[in-house]
């Protein structure tokens, strides 16, 4: 029998567990022990019913992603065929009930699909996540679900991959019953009940009254291809599993299965796939930190004070108040003070509105943030979290103030977005305790958060802020302390190229279409006019005093300024706002910049979309690849994380670095090569990236290099 699958019989009901930690995936042992213990069952004399579970934490959480990786790169045969095992569960002579807890996600709730019948726990989840792999169901999913929950509910759940709860799956007729308490002995209970009642098994094969016919299915069919076009843009895995599901609806079992794992084979052979499992992959790197063990002391953090009600301020107290964390809010003036608990209710009104948050939740969590124009109670705080204005002196007044009231062991971070950590940590006698946590706005919505290590921030303080960034339910990246870190440092130069190309020809409604074509979720100069000009202005004036003689800066954007165009919130930038946040191309804005290019001389012609695409994203990968070098990112991974949760790169193109790999370093380094002899000095190639071109790698080799160093085995990729 399997390590990874244990069998015994309780009162006459044979109880297969599957325990392969951390997720119960389904890597190699795990199929074979099941339909072991299947033929165990089958054959037992004593054995009257059968119950499937899972132990630890989650029923499976599917396929196991590292063969399905392997696959994918042409290195192994990738994850097997289920076909037999899943026919024997659903062939068995006795009643086999699959009890769910946690999450029964891709294979695994294709598994518990294969049997008779489904009990789980009131907060088990179910979903089909194939497509955030780019890829389709591939253990017979396409064929079964829509045959238990109907053609489009089970187009619902592949397409947008997400999980349903156990009640929605009971009311959609995909889990049978809900267990309180003990889950295994109430199924065995369930099992024992099922086997004495003896009525014939329920085969999900054979069901057919949901699925209904190619005809009675062609509008649900189109309007699912409608919505994988709209919500999974660009994407190809989306539509080919509502393929896979007309398949279902048009085909016998046998025939649809056979469709469906055509299908999944060349989705596996494609790039999305690649890019995705590398995304995955990518994300859950992040959390690892060279030289940090896991091993290593955390403070416990009960209680949090948060300097400045502002926006990020008080989407900072929301993320703390959301996990359950004391907040004490502090601003300087009630005004102030009062628009921002008018916010925090706001945004929780409209999460209430939507049904993600009760009435009685939101009371909880707005209780738990205690608004106050003073310091009193901060002595108390686990943490301080500095969210003032960006403005280094403000900063170092703070510090230094927290410096005498917080108690020894208080964090003590800054959600600065570009300033010097080391500078502000100087303000305290303290600077080990201090460390950048620095969030992205909306704060309660975006999921990025980069840690920012100073020179002189402990280990323990650091390890503190990563695990903080998982309780928040954040991606927490761990990056160094230079300007604009990791994911500002590289839109400062993507800003300014874009800036560049407009004056040189394009529109900025031309260079917005080419990067939302291209995959990314807006584009910069809408972005620009969301966040605020004034901002932009603000950084360009800074950079101003950086600048060589001969350097060339963008033009345009002060005169916008100038003009009290400063984006969405003055009703216009680089383009008009009717509604406030929809951008509407501005005739206007088009001549302001064709006489500033006229003025300043610069020719003017037309522009391919290549060419924009190029010179916005590898003026972006060679400042990624500087970061790299210069050690400021611990991987391109997780240049590639920041950019798909932080800054909305598409994560089917894997994040800026592993698109470059994709593209070829040496075709970059080349047009990188031109563009420096056309543009100047900002297209110096980066040193490792000329390193890497010289030694014919790539990114993801550098990153598995790297770990391989570190660690002494072989990273992800
Ligand atoms: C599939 O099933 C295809 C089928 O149709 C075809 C079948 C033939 N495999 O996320 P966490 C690792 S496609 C391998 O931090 P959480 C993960 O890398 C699959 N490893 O935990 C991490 O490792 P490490 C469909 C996996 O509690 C550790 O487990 N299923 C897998 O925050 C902990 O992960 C999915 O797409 C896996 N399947 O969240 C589900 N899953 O510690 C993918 C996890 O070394 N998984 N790991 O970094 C998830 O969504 C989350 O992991 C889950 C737990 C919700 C389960």
């Amino acid at each position: 029998m399997s390590e990874l699958v244990k069998f015994s019989v309780e009162s006459g009901v044979g109880v297969i567990t599957v325990e392969n930690p951390p997720v119960n995936a389904l890597s190699p042992g795990v199929p074979e022990g099941i339909a072991e213990s299947i033929g165990q069952a089958a054959d037992g004399a004593s054995v009257r019913a059968v119950v499937l579970i899972g132990a630890g934490r989650t029923f499976v959480a599917g396929a196991d992603i590292k063969q399905l990786e392997e696959q994918a790169h042409g290195r192994g045969p990738g994850a097997p065929n289920l076909h037999q095992l899943l026919k024997s569960i659903e062939d068995c002579p006795k009643p086999v009930v699959v009890a769910i807890h946690g999450t029964a996600l891709g294979g695994g709730l294709e598994l518990a699909m294969a049997g008779h019948y489904r009990v789980a726990s009131p907060d088990a989840q179910a979903g089909q996540p194939e497509v955030n792999l780019g890829i389709i169901p591939g253990a017979e999913g396409s064929q079964r679900l829509p045959r238990l929950v109907g053609v489009a509910a089970a187009i619902e759940m592949f397409v947008s991959g997400k999980a349903i709860g156990a009640s929605e799956a009971v009311r959609l007729g995909l889990f049978d019953k809900i267990i309180e308490g003990d889950l295994r002995a109430g199924a065995v209970a369930f099992a024992r009940h099922v086997a004495e009642s003896g009525g014939p098994h329920r085969r999900t094969r054979d069901k057919t009254e949901k699925l209904g016919s190619p005809e009675s299915n062609a509008a649900i069919l189109d309007a699912g291809r409608e919505r994988a076009r709209k919500i999974r843009r660009n994407m190809i895995a989306p539509l080919r599993v509502i393929d896979a599901v007309e398949a279902a609806v048009a085909l016998p079992f046998e025939e649809g299965c056979r469709r469906e794992r055509e299908i999944v084979e060349k989705c596996l052979a494609g790039e999305e796939a690649r890019a995705l499992i590398h995304a995955f992959f990518a994300e859950r790197a992040v959390s690892k930190v060279r030289g940090i063990s896991k091993e290593t002391r955390t403070h416990s953090i009960r209680m949090a004070g948060v300097i400045g009600a502002g926006t990020m301020g008080t989407g900072i107290a929301m993320v703390l108040a959301n996990a359950g964390i004391t907040v004490l809010l502090k601003e300087t003036d009630q005004a102030a003070l009062d628009r921002g608990l008018a916010s925090v209710r706001k945004n929780y009104e409209s999460a209430v509105h939507k049904a993600r948050l009760t009435a009685h939740e939101m009371e909880e969590r707005i209780a738990l943030i205690q608004p106050q124009l003073t310091y009193s109670g901060f002595g108390g705080a686990d943490i301080i979290i500095e969210a003032v204005f960006e403005n280094m002196s403000l900063k170092k007044q703070v510090f230094g103030e927290i410096d005498k009231i917080a108690k020894g062991d208080c964090v003590l971070a800054t959600n600065t977005s570009t300033l010097d950590i080391d500078e502000i940590a100087g303000a305290t006698s303290r600077p080990h305790m201090v460390v950048g946590i620095h969030f992205f706005s909306p704060a309660h919505v975006m999921r990025l958060v980069e840690v920012v290590r100073g020179a002189r921030t402990d280990k323990e303080v650091i390890a503190t802020a990563m695990a903080l960034a998982k309780r928040l339910r954040k991606v927490g990246v761990l990056v160094g302390n230079c300007r604009g870190f990791v994911g500002n440092r590289m839109m400062l130069p993507y800003m300014r190229e874009a800036q560049f190309l407009v004056e040189e020809g394009s529109t900025p409604s031309q260079v917005d279409q080419a990067l939302y074509d291209f995959g990314i979720a807006m584009g910069i100069f809408a972005v620009d006019d969301m966040g605020g000009l004034d901002l932009g202005w603000r950084v360009l004036q800074d950079t101003k005093r950086l600048l060589k003689p001969g350097d060339r800066t963008p033009l345009v954007l002060e005169k916008l300024y100038d003009a009290h165009r400063w984006g969405q919130k003055t009703g216009a930038g680089w383009y008009r706002y009717e509604d406030g946040r929809t951008p509407i191309r501005d005739p206007e804005v088009e001549a302001l910049i064709e006489t500033t290019a006229e003025q300043a001389g610069i020719a003017r012609r037309s522009i391919s979309k290549e060419e924009i695409i190029e010179r916005c994203l590898y003026v972006m990968i060679n400042e990624g690849s500087r970061i790299l070098g210069e050690g400021f990112a611990q991987r391109a991974a997780d240049i590639d994380t920041i950019y798909i949760t932080g800054y909305g790169f598409p994560a089917y193109r894997g994040g800026p670095m592993w698109y470059a790999d994709t593209v070829g370093l040496s075709k970059i380094y080349e047009r990188i090569l031109e563009f420096h002899r056309e543009h100047g000095e900002y297209w110096t190639p980066a040193p490792l990236l000329e390193r890497l071109v010289r030694d014919r790698q790539t990114f993801a080799a550098f990153d598995a290099a790297n770990e391989q160093a570190v660690t002494g085995s072989p990273e992800s990729q």
